[in-house]
């Protein structure tokens, strides 16, 4: 984009301190430019191989580090996933993501993904996986399977990822971000907020992710689910205010892209979520569960959405 200003953690950071409500209007104007304001769209997600993963993302319930509760499970069967799909479409998600608890795929696993990506193209949904760190040619696999979109997180600001993950670095992440780009797969990247960064790092994530060159086409904000056992337990609730500023500020900064207010929704109370929308978001996780943890009911989220007369997309 010729005209987008170069983002830095400082003019982010201006964007947080503005007023609240300035803030929110000018994030709801931007939005009105490029989107329909008055649409959200759904993606539902599934832990297609679940926990038992070598890495240690302080956040994460799956780390075969941490005792969360969380089982090694191996990959689900592909009628398992289909079934899952075919509920979702059913329950009115345009979008179908899958999960790996993997620190990257072995080429068995992305053969058997790459089946799986098949099947649930073939039902009509958009399709999307996050499956870890991707090598030369294995995105060229998937975007062939039919993979419209790849979730890989920038996470955080580069000055606090070091706090939060030693096992794969801040360069691996965009390495990765580059090959999903360069095989033509739609680039879905966010970060968490609320694991004790302060308000320059919250800037430094939104910063990190609006200098993509391109811009990803997909946003997921998450607030931090405290799961007990992590490192991140108890870390320091995060107001739902700066929360709301953290949407805004993706907004602003990445106008033509889908915010998602991703993690977090299941305690998260109603009011709060509309402000979310009114700053910018257009997307959320629809379905119970996300990978591991609870997300709202659907038919909650159906009646709030319908309160707020947004049309599910
Ligand atoms: N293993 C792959 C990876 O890390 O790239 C894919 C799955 S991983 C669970 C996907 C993303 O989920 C992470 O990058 C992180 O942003 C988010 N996530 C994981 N645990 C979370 C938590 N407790 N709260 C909020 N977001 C979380
Ligand atoms: C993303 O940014 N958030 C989703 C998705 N990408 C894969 C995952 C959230 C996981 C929350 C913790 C859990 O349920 O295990
Ligand atoms: Fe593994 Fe992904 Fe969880 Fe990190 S976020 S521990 S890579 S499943």
């Amino acid at each position: 984009m010729e005209d987008a200003p170069r983002w830095t953690r400082v003019t982010v950071e201006a964007l947080f301190e503005l007023p609240f409500n300035d803030l929110l209007h000018r994030a709801q104007t931007v939005h009105r430019l490029h989107f329909d304001a008055n649409a959200v769209q759904l993606s539902t997600l599934l832990s297609i191989k679940t926990g038992g993963c070598p890495e240690d993302c302080a956040y994460c319930p799956q780390s075969a580090r941490y005792r969360t509760g969380v089982e090694n499970e191996p990959l689900l069967p592909l009628e398992t996933v289909l079934a899952a799909a075919r509920a979702a479409k059913r329950n009115g998600a345009t979008r179908f993501c899958m999960g790996a608890a993997w620190r990257g795929p072995k080429q068995k696993d992305l053969e058997q993904v790459a089946q799986r990506v098949r099947a649930v193209k073939a039902l009509g949904l958009e399709t999307c996986a996050t499956l870890g760190l991707l090598r030369e040619g294995q995105a060229e696999e998937l975007k062939a399977a039919g993979l419209d979109y790849y979730n890989h997180n920038l996470d955080t600001a580069p000055e606090f990822y070091g706090e939060i993950i030693t096992t794969r670095t801040y360069g691996d992440r965009l390495d990765t971000l580059e090959r999903v780009r360069r095989a033509g797969i739609k680039v879905c990247c966010g970060g968490i907020v609320g694991m004790g960064e302060s308000r320059a790092q919250r800037a430094g994530l939104i910063a990190g992710l609006a200098t993509l060159d391109p811009q990803p086409e997909s946003v997921p904000i998450n607030d931090l689910v405290q799961v007990k056992g992590t490192p991140l337990e108890s870390a320091p609730k995060l107001d739902w205010s700066e929360f709301v500023r953290t949407i805004a500020c993706a907004r602003i900064t990445m106008p033509r892209s889908t915010v998602r207010l991703s993690a977090g929704r299941a305690e998260m109370p109603e009011a709060v979520q509309a402000l979310c929308f009114l700053a910018g978001a257009n997307s959320i996780f629809y379905g119970d569960k996300l990978l591991t943890t609870g997300n709202p009911e659907a038919a909650r989220d159906r009646a709030l959405l319908e309160k707020l007369g947004i049309r599910p997309a």
